[in-house]
């Protein structure tokens, strides 16, 4: 088990003026920030980071979205970093999010909500080093 995970907080988050808010509730949830910047990310790199779902009927959708706008990325660490940050989210759709989550109380909908958590430690690893360098992590 790995003590990493990594976020993004989503275009229409960071534009709405919430990225304060969510980082308060990751840190008040024990969530230690280990490396985080705003970034406008290119379709390409959109793209690529997403790629694992560019077969799913959303994925340009979800590509010109996440390109829209700065998003917030950062690499969080705490024990069973992976699983707790997928509770603390919520599901996909906010609609279905418990309340208390970050998607319940700021996603718009199911493609814009507000955040973005790894699934598996493996991926968690693959995303930090998509956005972050060894020397940017403390
Ligand atoms: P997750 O972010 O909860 O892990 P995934 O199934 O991995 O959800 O989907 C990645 C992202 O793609 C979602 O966070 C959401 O922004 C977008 N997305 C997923 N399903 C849909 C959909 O049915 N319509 C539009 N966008 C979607
Ligand atoms: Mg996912």
């Amino acid at each position: 088990m790995s003590n990493i995970t990594f976020t993004m907080i989503k275009p229409e988050a960071v534009e709405a003026g919430n990225t304060g808010a969510i980082l308060n509730k990751i840190e008040s949830s024990g969530f230690r920030i280990v490396a985080m910047k705003k970034v406008l990310l290119t379709k390409e790199r959109a793209g690529e980071f997403y790629s694992v779902h560019k077969e799913r009927p959303f994925y340009s959708e979800l590509v010109d979205y996440m390109s829209s706008g700065p998003i917030i990325a950062a690499i969080l660490e705490k024990d069973n970093a992976v699983a707790d940050f997928r509770e603390l989210i919520g599901a996909t759709d906010p609609s279905e999010a418990k309340p208390g989550t970050i998607r319940y109380e700021y996603a718009e909908s199911k493609g814009k909500n507000a955040v973005h958590g790894s699934d598996s430690d493996d991926n968690a690893q693959i995303e930090a080093n998509f956005h972050f360098s060894q020397e940017e992590r403390f």
